[in-house]
């Protein structure tokens, strides 16, 4: 690409989150972007003087938005969106999701469902995945092609477990972890500046002590992030408690193992107790919220509003196929009833707004995933990941029957608005949608 290709300037109304979780509105503004980054904002700019060829000016109707960060979302369990609901958890696993994610030995298969979940997250505005991808190897490096190929900034996680099944999908520990060397290495290979590796022990009942704890070993080795499941359903709790009976809770076990870092999320943490959360705490861990996941597979309510009390960074998650869609503007949506139904339930409860879970989608995904200082609000050197909203489409649902606001314009956006309205993204400032 030519360097007059890689610069960008665009002009028009912006809204993005600060690092206190408020909305910032900006009625006219100037990005400028340089290889991929941001390299100056002015707010009401001056044109003059500035060459057409690089310029976009938003039209009345548009405004930009940084991309959206789904913390939490498996590759492999596309084909399974919106069946299997019925189960809960563990049930829901055995029945619908192992037998699924078996079926991930066939490459054309495997390439056939990541061309599809990168396209469709992309063109919902999912600018960075972090992606459980499968127990095998090859199919996990596949994602990694796929998604370098689209140029989606992801998070590859191969998936690793080693607690023995009658189905034989397991690897033993042995495999497991010259697996995980070989999927990092060949990672590598793809030489994509987008495409990270992540650790990802699937869960503790998948996996036991010896393997967690050579696996927090090999991602402090190679500071690498990390991520897994925790408290998402009661019968899993009992389980875990029962499996390692010499651990004081759920989160202790993953702590001994070395598990939670600063680079660590964990999703679900429905029933995470205050010690838990004091550790995670401690740890500067992150809890990615699934509430669609949550919901479907009735696994129950989870309180942000307890855990931001906490001081626990909280990310956002679609959760496929445990969550029906592949779309963070759902998943807002989602965490927004699930705040309402709990305010319901309890006295004095402040339910969260659309600038909550617009900040959960956006700098608090990447807080979470340790990387707001490359992504996640529009700031002077960060990686411009963006997307151009219209809130007046041809096709589109929103109706713009009288006049609103920018903000107004925008809630309506959260709430009501769809792909559709999603007109076009950029992934460090090149268009992919
Ligand atoms: N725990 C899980 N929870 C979930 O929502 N989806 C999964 O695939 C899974 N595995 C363990």
């Amino acid at each position: 690409m030519s360097q007059s290709a890689r610069e960008k300037i665009f002009v028009g109304p912006f809204i993005h989150s600060n690092e206190q979780g408020e909305l910032i509105v900006v009625d006219r503004g100037m990005i400028h972007v340089k290889n991929g980054k941001i390299s100056n904002i002015v707010i009401n700019p001056n044109l003059d003087g500035i060459k057409n060829e690089n310029v976009s000016v938003l039209s009345n109707s548009q405004f930009l938005v940084p991309g959206f960060i789904d913390c939490h979302i498996h590759a492999v369990q596309l084909p399974n969106l919106g069946v299997g609901y019925d189960k809960q958890l563990l049930e829901w696993l055995e029945t619908y999701t192992f037998p699924l994610e078996k079926k991930y030995t066939d490459e054309k298969f495997a390439e056939q469902v990541f061309n599809t979940v990168v396209q469709q997250t992309i063109k919902s505005g999912t600018t960075t995945a972090c992606y459980f991808a499968s127990l095998y190897p090859k199919a996990s490096i596949i994602l990694g092609q796929v998604a370098a190929n689209k140029g989606q900034r992801a998070f590859i996680g191969k998936i690793s477990m080693n607690v023995k099944r009658s189905d034989n999908y397991y690897e033993t520990t042995e495999q497991s972890i010259e697996n995980i060397n070989k999927f990092i290495e060949d990672l590598a290979k793809l030489n994509s500046p987008l495409i990270k590796p992540i650790i990802t022990p699937r869960f503790a009942l998948s996996c036991d002590m010896t393997l967690m704890k050579k696996l927090g070993k090999l991602a402090k080795e190679k500071n690498l992030h990390i991520q897994t499941h925790v408290s998402e359903n009661q019968d899993e709790v009992k389980a875990v408690k029962n499996n390692f009976p010499e651990y004081p809770s759920y989160a202790a076990v993953y702590d001994a193992a070395g598990l939670l870092t600063n680079k660590t999320v964990l999703a679900h943490g429905i029933y995470l107790t205050d010690n838990e959360l004091v550790l995670l705490n401690e740890r500067d861990t992150a809890i990615i919220h699934c509430p669609s996941s949550n919901t479907c597979l009735k696994s129950g309510l989870c309180d942000i509003q307890r855990l931001k009390s906490k001081q626990i960074k909280i990310g956002l998650g679609t959760d496929v196929s445990g969550g029906q869609s592949c779309s963070i503007l759902d998943a807002m949506r989602s965490a927004l009833q699930v705040s309402i139904h709990l305010s319901l339930m309890k006295d004095n409860y402040k339910a969260v707004n659309y600038k909550d879970v617009f900040h959960m989608a956006t700098l608090g995904g990447a807080a979470a995933l340790a990387m707001d200082n490359q992504v996640g609000n529009f700031e002077v050197g960060k990686e411009f990941d963006a997307l151009i909203v219209d809130t007046d489409v041809s096709d589109g649902l929103l109706n713009n029957l009288q006049s609103s606001s920018l903000e107004e314009r925008f809630q309506k956006f959260i709430y009501s608005g769809d792909d559709r309205n999603i007109i076009e993204v950029y992934i460090s400032g090149c268009k992919v949608k």
